[in-house]
């Protein structure tokens, strides 16, 4: 059974945007957690305040854990990841761990760590980062350099604090190219992966890559996830719909880039990738919550049809035989043979001399064959 998840403030979304004024009523953490659950996901995720209102007292904010624990206990919905909310609260306006008041940097790492205390008592093995307000409108408001040195002074932090309480959690940085702030740090899944390399826990560190994200910067995304799984750092991830370089839409999984989305969803089931399906969607804002309940399972309901009709793709002879027509196999091949040399490939004449560059390049690939047949079979037409 896939394991689906929803973030607290995906249904949570009272929709409103910087236009306009709530369209829904709050909802309760503990209905949100029955509802999910009926709907058939197994587990939520939650920042700090979407679960213990910002500035909660501590008897307050017991309370508010303690009731949400029942829920879980009552439905067997997991945590299996929780994150912080950086990017609210004005002292954040400049951004937690790279804001340039040093003040708030120390006062955004104890807002994270309390929050990670948490993430361990509730069994989460994921801790979500996302720099939504790490980043500049102004070139000059901060030195980049500067602002990559805190940011890695802040993960050197967190993953020591993890290994130290002996704490089952791994972080995962989520890119984001902008919005809220102009420029974020960390745009990309590239620009993420490089940065991880240069921290001191580097294996503690991997990816919560967003669909939406990504192809707001125009990106392709399946690619991106490819190479988080081929640098063994997709920890977790944000499914959801995006329709071309515009504000990000969080729309339902599948209700962007749908091409996109059935060769992720094949790539995610073939690829290696065990964790949650987490859907960080916002129920558009003309729905009522009734809309609301429905989205929610639009989300599931697509990912399950994109997987069905992925491994029909995949199981077609048709299809099987234009893979092979176009070669895809043929790229698991090393390119030198096994024990072959630089100078045996110089002494191959048929590598060179007598390679017909000219024949092979007149040869067509399939490619466009065989991407109709994966259309139609999105399509049901097959
Ligand atoms: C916020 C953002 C999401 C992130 C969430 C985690 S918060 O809603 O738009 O993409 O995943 O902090
Ligand atoms: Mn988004
Ligand atoms: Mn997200």
């Amino acid at each position: 059974m896939t394991q689906f998840t929803f973030g607290l403030w995906t249904v949570g979304w009272q929709a409103r945007d910087p236009f306009g004024d709530a369209t829904r009523p709050p909802l309760d953490p503990v209905e949100t957690v029955h509802r999910l659950h009926e709907l058939g996901a197994s587990g939520v995720t939650f920042h700090d305040d979407d679960l213990i209102p910002f500035g909660s007292a501590q008897p307050e904010r017991e309370h508010h854990i303690d009731r949400f624990k029942a829920a879980l206990a009552e439905t067997g919905m997991t945590v299996p990841m929780v994150t912080t909310n950086l990017f609210q609260h004005p002292v954040f306006k400049d951004g937690g761990f790279t804001a340039n008041d040093r003040s708030v940097r120390r006062y955004a790492l104890r807002k994270v760590l309390r929050n990670v205390d948490l993430a361990a008592e509730l069994g989460a093995n994921t801790y979500v980062l996302w720099g939504g307000r790490e980043g500049t409108e102004y070139d000059g408001a901060k030195d980049v350099r500067d602002a990559l040195e805190r940011y890695k002074e802040g993960l050197n932090l967190l993953t020591s604090y993890v290994i130290e309480r002996g704490y089952d959690i791994r972080f995962a940085i989520e890119p984001k190219p902008n919005e809220p702030r102009g420029d974020i740090l960390l745009p990309t899944i590239g620009h993420a992966i490089a940065f991880i390399n240069e921290l001191e826990h580097s294996d503690r560190v991997g990816l919560n890559p967003e669909v939406g994200h990504e192809q707001m910067a125009g990106l392709n995304f399946v690619h991106g996830i490819a190479q988080a799984l081929w640098h063994g750092k997709l920890f977790h991830i944000d499914l959801n719909g995006q329709r071309g370089i515009k504000f990000d839409q969080d729309l339902v999984f599948g209700h962007g880039d749908l091409l996109n989305a059935f060769f992720l969803v094949d790539l995610l089931e073939t690829g290696g990738y065990d964790g949650p399906r987490h859907f960080d969607y916002k129920p558009s804002r003309t729905e009522d919550i009734e809309g609301v309940w429905v989205s929610a399972a639009a989300n599931m309901r697509m990912y399950t049809l994109l997987k069905e009709r992925a491994a029909a793709y995949r199981a077609d002879p048709e299809v099987q035989a234009a893979m092979a027509a176009a070669k895809v196999d043929e790229l698991r091949q090393t390119t030198l043979g096994e024990g072959e040399s630089i100078a045996d490939l110089l002494a191959d004449d048929s590598a060179f001399e007598k390679f017909d560059a000219d024949a092979t390049g007149a040869r067509g690939c399939g490619f466009v064959r065989l991407n109709q047949l994966a259309v139609e079979h999105l399509m049901g037409a097959r």
